[in-house]
């Protein structure tokens, strides 16, 4: 609960700090807005049905609960939102679907597995684009970003926000890795590492000899637990919130790519709203990502520490070793750019670069 105390108080420095969010005027909701061409008495309310990947414990779900509140404290109670975590509801690649068809109202995936809607959304995927956080979170709030979320128009998803899932980190229960050998394995064989579905990262860890095996995050646990497969990479909380430290003796900090969530609302639940809602969605959408973004900063460092207290030999790399990595995954650039789009990458490197320089 400290945690969470501290998540909000700072929470309120985000606000202030204004990690760039267009904090757009609250909308008046002094006449009750209608769903579905009908008012919605004072008594009434409409629930809206949200699906996750992770655990209660997660920045994810901490932050959608954020989202619940700011919605039904703002809409006076008409609009309230039953969050339903742990992937009950189905991976991200199902729970998009679903959004599709409208049997679900809202799911929160990463960036990865929705590239099948959005291709551009790929540039989240090159290793090491992203050097710092700080660069990530500008990208994140760039035109350009604003951009990915315009393309899913017409998908039958609204893709409202972008926030942090964060950093990717290897695991694995075979053996430390400190280079890219490590994982080729070399007379060893290669890691079985678990990927997102998606082909960059694939392509990652095909590159570096490892034997990837595209799988869903509901999947993995069980998998890792009866040795399908040796290894998987995720930030240190989802580790930590998923107790994949149960079955995963070794972590190395390799932040070899960054990854963004996106929160989304099924078209046809943003088309039953009355614009004054869809105006209250998207600005509680905006803020529950500013703070989803600074709980995942916290989360991070303390979650990589909180598995090394509960027994997870963690590896730090140092910058040579980094290098090691960033120069044995260049061919996933020179295969993946020209499908990406050169001039896309190049403008999001310039945003990193220029936030970097300040
Ligand atoms: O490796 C993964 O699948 C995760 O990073 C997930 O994308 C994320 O944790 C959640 O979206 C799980 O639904």
């Amino acid at each position: 609960m400290t945690r969470f105390l501290l998540g909000t108080l700072t929470f309120a420095g985000v606000a202030t700090m204004g990690l760039g969010m267009a904090h757009a005027q609250t909308p008046d909701l002094s006449a009750p807005p209608a769903i579905d061409g009908e008012v919605v008495e004072d008594h009434g309310s409409h629930t809206i049905r949200m699906g996750i990947g992770l655990a209660e414990s997660s920045p994810q779900y901490i932050s959608s609960q954020h989202f619940a509140d700011i919605l039904e404290e703002r809409s006076e109670g008409r609009l309230t939102v039953n969050i339903f975590p742990n992937s009950q509801l189905g991976d991200d690649v199902q729970m998009m679907e679903m959004l599709q068809t409208g049997t679900l109202d809202m799911s929160y995936p990463s960036s990865s597995p929705a590239t099948t809607y959005v291709p551009e959304l790929a540039a989240f995927d090159l290793p090491f684009l992203l050097p710092t956080r700080e660069a990530a979170v500008a990208v994140m709030q760039s035109d350009v970003a604003q951009g990915m979320l315009d393309s899913f128009d017409g998908t039958g998803i609204k893709a409202l926000a972008f926030s942090e899932n964060g950093y990717r980190q290897l695991s694995n229960s075979v053996r430390p890795v400190e280079t890219p050998e490590d994982v080729g394995g070399l007379d060893m064989g290669g890691l079985t590492i678990r990927t997102m579905e998606n082909p960059v990262h694939l392509s990652i860890w095909e590159t570096l000899g490892a034997n990837p095996t595209p799988m869903a995050f509901g999947e993995l646990f069980s998998a890792m637990e009866q040795g399908v497969v040796d290894g998987q990479e995720n930030p240190w909380s989802t580790i930590l919130t998923s107790n994949f430290h149960e079955v995963q003796d070794y972590g190395s900090e390799t932040r070899h790519v960054y990854t963004p969530f996106i929160m989304m609302m099924s078209e046809r639940t943003w088309d039953r709203l009355d614009p004054a809602y869809q105006d209250l969605v998207q600005e509680a959408a905006r803020q529950s990502a500013a703070y989803e973004i600074q709980l995942a900063a916290e989360y991070d460092d303390w979650s990589r520490n909180q598995l090394e207290e509960r027994g997870m030999q963690i590896t730090r790399l140092n910058d040579e070793q980094i290098a090691a990595f960033q120069e044995a995954v260049q061919p996933v650039y020179d295969e993946w750019a020209p499908e990406i789009g050169e001039d896309l990458i190049a403008e999001i490197q310039a945003i990193a670069e220029e936030t970097m320089s300040n």
